[in-house]
């Protein structure tokens, strides 16, 4: 082992670029997953940084004595205890706005997809159905003239606010703080939001707030034109409520990329034809990637080098000097 280069563990699987670029830079050392059974005394003792994607625990921080940074792939952080990680003077480090567009554009890209079931199309095409049934059904819905509610109206919320001014609709959005620089109606909650609005894009952070917030009386406010985007995580939709409703015909569809037993996604969603389901992909482009994977380097390269973190989350601004 290197006595000059932090310790930098990697516990699961991690982006190749994050682990190439960390070679040149740090000590890496990984394990199977994020449990703290699986560190050993030579770890206990050595490690001062962790590299995850959103997966870290109070117990493996607690196992790690010189623990100082954990540098997160993604922007959302729900995997990782990050109140712990601030009550132990650890840093939380995450990637912000270099995934904004590309999340943004495959959230209008979901909701086309499921308003006009382009994928539905493309199936029949490619079946040969055209061919031999004729042209595709015509669907129910479409984009023009619809009314959408954002449900989080952060980074990622105001890029996708401002590709749906482009297709001239009427915007409003729920978060907890009015924003005075955006020219969108504000509702003070959601249920408000839900009943000014017949489409409902949730990119707000999975959390203890959040979760199921979007349940049956969201559902049916929403009405039988109803329609949910969801690209923020699947813990705000009560996806039992969710699958009720679509079969009920309580709302119109449903566009998924985000679930909340990923990878499982229940059977009853995908039996239903008025929704559109994806495999979490929204930031999943090679560029996109490797920016968040650089930024997850540079973090930690910043902390061990400089003493301040690049992206620290708002739990844990301090730096390596105050903390
Ligand atoms: P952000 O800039 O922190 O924005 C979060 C927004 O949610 C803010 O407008 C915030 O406003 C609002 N919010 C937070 N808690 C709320 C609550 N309890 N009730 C109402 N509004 C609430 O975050 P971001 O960068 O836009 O990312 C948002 C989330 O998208 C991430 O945390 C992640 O979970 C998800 N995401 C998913 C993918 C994917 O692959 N599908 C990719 C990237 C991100 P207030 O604080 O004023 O309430
Ligand atoms: C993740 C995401 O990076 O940034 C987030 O919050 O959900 C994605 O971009 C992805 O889940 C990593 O595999």
């Amino acid at each position: 082992m290197s006595q000059d280069r932090p310790i930098i563990l990697v516990p699961g699987k991690m982006h190749p670029r994050v682990l190439e670029r960390m070679t040149t830079l740090f000590d890496v050392r990984q394990v199977d997953g994020p449990d703290a059974s699986l560190i050993t005394p030579e770890l206990a003792a050595g490690v001062t940084g962790i590299a995850t994607v959103n997966n870290v625990p109070s117990s493996l921080m607690d196992a790690l004595k010189k623990l100082e940074i954990v540098s997160n792939f993604g922007v959302g952080y729900d995997g990782v205890d990050a109140g712990h990680a601030a009550r132990s003077g650890i840093v939380v480090t995450h990637t912000p706005d270099v995934l904004n567009d590309e999340v943004a554009d495959t959230a209008i890209g979901l909701l086309i997809n499921t308003l006009r079931r382009l994928p539905a199309a493309e199936q029949w095409l490619r079946d040969g159905r055209w061919v031999k049934d004729g042209p595709f059904p015509l669907s129910p819905l479409s984009l023009g003239g619809r009314q959408v509610g954002l449900y989080g109206l952060g980074r990622i919320g105001q890029a996708i606010a401002r590709r749906l001014q482009g297709f001239d609709l009427d915007i409003a959005y729920h978060t907890r703080s009015r924003r005075d620089d955006v020219p969108y109606a504000y509702h003070a909650t959601l249920l408000a939001l839900a009943q000014a609005v017949d489409t409902l894009i949730v990119i707000v952070p999975g959390s203890a707030e959040t979760k199921h917030t979007v349940n049956a009386d969201i559902l049916q406010a929403l009405g039988p034109d109803g329609v949910v985007i969801n690209v923020g995580r699947g813990i705000t939709v009560d996806e039992t409520a969710l699958i009720a409703a679509l079969q009920q015909g309580v709302i119109a569809g449903a566009g998924l990329d985000v679930f909340e037993r990923e990878p499982q996604v229940p059977e009853a969603l995908m039996a239903l034809p008025q929704v559109s389901l994806l495999p979490h992909v929204a930031s999943a482009s090679v560029g996109t990637r490797n920016k968040m994977a650089d930024l997850v380097v540079d973090n930690l390269a910043s902390w061990f080098q400089n003493g301040k973190a690049l992206t620290p989350v708002a739990e844990t601004p301090f730096t390596r000097r105050a903390r």
